[in-house]
């Protein structure tokens, strides 16, 4: 694996010439993962939906493309709904397994890591997960499927938002706890806190989550992080040039305080001058402390996004042809 990274950052580096004439220089990565979301399964608000109509699964050969680039991590949404259509604890809708894992499949095999994230906010059919032993219960079955599969990685559930604090910590201690349980041993489980995760916010709303435990010690604290005025990520407008760096500062030290590592499991900004000097600045300071950032994956790639201003999926989506060359330096 480390042999096919290094061909990967050989290979970046041969398409070097338009990053380097748009004054970006190549510098060795200190990321021990670079990436994009994989979007498209989670599509739509059609339960369970139809297949090519409300969703659709990300495109191996669009992921081999990226692949190619130099990324290393994927992050693959679904819907929970879709997979476990009547309850979390019930069986899986075992075609969307399939297709699931055939696009995770297609991931590991290429020696990368693919990121299973849960896209449900801390929800099942619009309600707040409340009961911990059914998300434990959730985890135990999920992770069971992959259990034998290194690359995989296990993301609790994607943005918490407006939940109990103290319930955020406890279903994540239950995925983890399921995740074990189910005799997944070796793989690394990415945790996601309340207020969607925000690393702007970290501080002040997640600080209980230093208690989370993991037998194995392979938890992976997963922020994202926008740099619009209100950091959803909903405008190519960013803050300032600087807003990457100011909003992830805090959160940094938090990681070190508490002896923890942490990923940015979903950033973007604009193809325009003000957010590559934000995407930029942001990557490099966390580049430099990679005693606590193990990795950043873009916000987002998949066969569905049209037009939409972060679209990193090839041969033109918007980030693709405006801001890789960007996140190229760190591959
Ligand atoms: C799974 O993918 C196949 C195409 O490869 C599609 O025909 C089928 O409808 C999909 N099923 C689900 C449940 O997503
Ligand atoms: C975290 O754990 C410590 C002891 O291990 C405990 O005193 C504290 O109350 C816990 N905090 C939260 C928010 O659960
Ligand atoms: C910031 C952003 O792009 N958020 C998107 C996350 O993914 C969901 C579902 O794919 C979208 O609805 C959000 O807009």
């Amino acid at each position: 694996m480390k042999l096919r990274n290094l061909l990967f950052a050989v290979a970046a580096g041969s398409v070097l010439a338009a990053p380097q004439a748009r004054g970006i220089r190549k510098r060795a990565s200190t990321f021990e993962w670079f990436g994009a979301n994989e979007s498209g399964a989670e599509f739509g608000t059609n339960i369970p939906g139809v297949y090519g109509t409300d969703y659709i699964f990300p495109d191996p050969s669009a992921i081999a493309t990226l692949i190619d680039k130099g990324m290393t991590i994927f992050r693959v949404q679904f819907m929970m709904e879709r997979l476990v259509p009547d309850s979390l604890t019930g069986s899986y809708d075992e075609e969307y397994l399939a297709n699931l894992t055939t696009v995770v499949n297609a991931v590991t095999d290429s020696g990368v890591h693919a990121i299973i994230d849960a896209h449900n906010y801390g929800r099942y059919n619009g309600e707040i997960i409340s009961s911990t032993s059914d998300f434990q219960t959730f985890w135990e079955n999920l992770a069971g499927q992959y259990k034998d599969n290194d690359l995989v990685i296990f993301d609790t559930n994607n943005e918490y938002n407006s939940m109990d604090q103290d319930l955020v910590l406890n279903l994540n201690q239950a995925a983890i706890d399921g995740i074990r349980a189910a005799g997944a041993t070796s793989q690394y489980i990415f945790v996601e806190g309340n207020s969607w995760t925000g690393a702007w916010t970290w501080v002040d709303v997640n600080d209980n989550m230093k208690n989370l435990t993991d037998p194995q010690d392979k938890i992976i604290y997963e922020m994202h992080q926008y740099l619009d005025s209100d950091g959803s990520g909903t405008s190519s407008t960013c803050e300032s040039s600087t807003i990457g760096v100011e909003r992830v500062t805090d959160a940094t030290q938090w990681l070190k305080d508490n002896n923890k590592v942490g990923i940015l499991g979903e950033y973007a900004g604009g193809d325009n001058d003000v957010c590559r000097r934000a995407v930029s600045g942001m990557l490099e300071y966390m580049a430099n402390n990679p005693d606590v950032w193990k990795g950043a994956v873009w916000w987002a790639a998949g066969p569905w996004w049209g037009d939409y201003i972060f679209s990193m999926e090839p041969p033109d989506g918007t980030a693709y042809t405006g801001m890789l060359d960007i996140l190229e330096t760190y591959l």
